[in-house]
């Protein structure tokens, strides 16, 4: 097979360990290696896999390890050494990255579908909410979708759906069991990269495996007192949309952990977002200021107040922590000019050291120092890009 293009540019579909699946981008490209292998009449094959192929099972190239270069699913990749015939390749290079949301680690997704079963578990408006507030701090536009319809009547249905609009949002009601909504679904997620998320035992993987019956994931029954799902789900890996576009599937969890910026929050509520233009103040946090008009008669308006409350002690405590590590260090100009920050030492704890532990607790010093470091290091990484789980 000369004819086969060795390197190519792919996508990402599912890390097991240090391989990594990556399909190709574009057929065209491809070998013709087109032929399904000979099977004997009467022994069809057991799972075939579609013909022309076109994913690689790859390594990461050892120089993309050295400089730490990560490589998670969906992901762009160029694929070098590609040996179509013995299934391997070698990621060489890693595409900037339009988005990254963190748990679970993806890259590229362009929309984030909220899954939340009406029944089995019921649907808790408190929780909901949490998951969507985290869902639009990503930045990635969100489809809500309302599970398990057939376990409630049409007038429940049509209450949730209205109240939600009342929120902001457009959900797509559908069931899995009985069949219906999954079509519209599918024409809205077409073209997308789309993680599916929501709490445990809602039907994600359900809802993939209508949408893609040769996702074949795993489903369970919900169990226990508070119906919820056994977190069947425990990798992430992207499905291929019949009509185009890929979806991953998610473990479920059931309380995201809400870490944004207080000033941020309101931007992530549409009731906020669209009443914005009628508070006078640019830098108002629509609470207690005078002639906000914002504030007031919205259902989710005190769950506001109560997130920004939370937002605000995480924001003191972060700032109280920067503080204390800032008073344990001076800033003194270093040789070349730069500012380097210098360990302030107790004078008389210093007097009385000797040498050899006066060395010894430098060397901690910097080492807690270069711990600081990586830890700030992490946390502005953790702000500058979107987290979800
Ligand atoms: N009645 C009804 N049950 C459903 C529907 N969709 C899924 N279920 C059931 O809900 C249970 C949980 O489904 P899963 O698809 O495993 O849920 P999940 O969200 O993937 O759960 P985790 O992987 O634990 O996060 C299973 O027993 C499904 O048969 C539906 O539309 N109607
Ligand atoms: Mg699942
Ligand atoms: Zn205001």
């Amino acid at each position: 097979m000369s004819e086969c293009p060795t390197t190519f540019f792919g996508t990402v579909l599912a890390v097991q360990a240090n391989f990594y699946d990556v399909r190709a981008d574009r057929w065209d490209d491809l070998p013709p290696a087109a032929e399904p292998p000979e099977t004997p009449p009467g022994f069809p094959l057991q799972n075939p896999t579609p013909f022309p192929k076109r994913s690689l099972l790859c390594t990461r190239r050892t120089r993309l390890k050295k400089v730490g270069q990560r490589v998670v699913v969906g992901d762009r990749v160029r694929v070098e050494e590609a040996d179509w015939p013995g299934d391997r390749g070698a990621i060489s290079a890693v595409l900037p990255r339009e988005t990254l949301l963190d748990r679970p680690p993806v890259a590229n997704a362009d929309r984030l579908l909220l899954v939340f079963a009406i029944e089995q578990p019921s649907l808790d408006p408190n929780q909901l909410s949490r998951f969507l507030i985290k869902a639009e701090s990503t930045g990635i536009p969100v489809q809500l979708c309302l599970s398990k319809g057939d376990l409630v009547s049409e007038a429940e249905r049509q209450d949730w759906c209205d109240r939600l609009a009342d929120w902001g949002y457009a959900p797509i009601a559908i069931s899995v069991e009985a069949g219906w909504g999954v079509d519209e679904l599918r024409t809205k997620l077409s073209g997308h990269t789309t993680i599916v998320s929501g709490p445990s035992g809602v039907g994600k993987s359900s809802l993939i495996n209508a949408l893609i019956p040769e996702a074949q994931l795993r489903v369970a029954r919900v169990s226990g007192k508070l119906q919820r799902g056994r977190h069947t789900t425990r990798h992430v890996e992207l499905f291929e949309l019949p009509g185009g576009g890929l979806l991953a599937d998610t473990p479920g969890f059931n309380q995201p952990e809400l870490d944004c910026e207080p000033e941020a929050l309101m931007g992530y509520f549409p009731e906020i977002r669209r009443a914005r233009g009628h508070c006078q103040f640019s830098d108002c946090r629509h609470r207690d200021e005078p002639d906000c008009r914002v504030r007031g008669d919205w259902e989710r308006y005190e769950l506001y107040l109560e997130v920004l409350a939370e937002a605000e002690a995480v924001a003191e405590a972060r700032e109280r922590e920067r503080q204390k590590k800032g008073s344990r260090y001076k800033v003194k100009a270093g040789r070349d000019g730069q500012k380097e920050l210098e360990p302030k030492l107790d004078r008389d704890k210093y007097r009385r050291e000797s040498r050899r532990q006066q060395h010894q607790s430098l060397q901690d010093l910097c080492a807690e120092l270069e711990d600081a470091e990586r830890q700030e290091a992490r946390e502005a990484a953790e702000l500058d890009r979107p987290t979800w789980g």
